[in-house]
């Protein structure tokens, strides 16, 4: 009995050596490695700072967006867009989109959006002059679609509108691909 019950008791003591060892490696590495973290996660955050793939754009009662331009950092695989309804005005008097498309097809798309109603949330089912578009929202209600950033071609002159009926002429601003 105290044959066999010895080399157990000895490998426990073993083990648990080996057991504090590995715990005072795990503690160096710990202490060694943490200011490279450090600088890691502050790169990283540098990096997302500077290609900031996402903007709100806010819609308000004055038939105004807060926003004139979005320049889309080229980095951007996906770029998200947030329609955000800052008025009061119900959404049949003063609703508002984000729709995308070329600068040289909004009229169209525009007139278009106009005739497939609020149903359609004023984009023509299947328009592919339309890059992305949210749908149409009321005070307090905010939509969000993805811009598929390989989509875009630098150079080239894209517009963000209202497609709400009669809000296209004021309601847009320039969208481009950052060089
Ligand atoms: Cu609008």
């Amino acid at each position: 009995m105290n044959a066999t019950a010895r080399p157990a008791q000895n490998r426990r003591s073993a083990i648990a050596a080996e057991g504090w060892r590995a715990a005072n490696v795990i503690k160096e590495h710990r202490t060694m490695k943490s200011p490279l973290i450090a600088a890691g996660l502050a790169l990283a955050c540098i990096a997302a700072q500077a290609a900031d793939c996402a903007i709100t754009v806010e819609g308000n009662d004055a038939m105004q967006f807060d926003k004139k331009e979005i320049v889309v950092p080229k980095e951007c695989k996906s770029f998200s867009v947030q329609i955000r309804h800052a008025g009061k005005l119900p959404i049949q008097a003063m609703g508002h989109n984000w729709v995308l498309a070329k600068t040289a097809d909004v009229q169209a798309v525009a007139a278009d959006g106009v005739a497939a109603g609020l149903a359609n949330q004023y984009v023509k089912a299947g328009d592919t002059r339309v890059l992305a578009h949210t749908k149409v929202v009321g005070p307090g209600q905010s939509d969000t679609v993805a811009v598929d950033v390989a989509r875009l071609k630098a150079g080239e002159s894209y517009t963000f509108f209202c497609s709400f009926p009669g809000h296209a002429a004021v309601m847009k601003g320039t969208f481009k691909l950052g060089t």
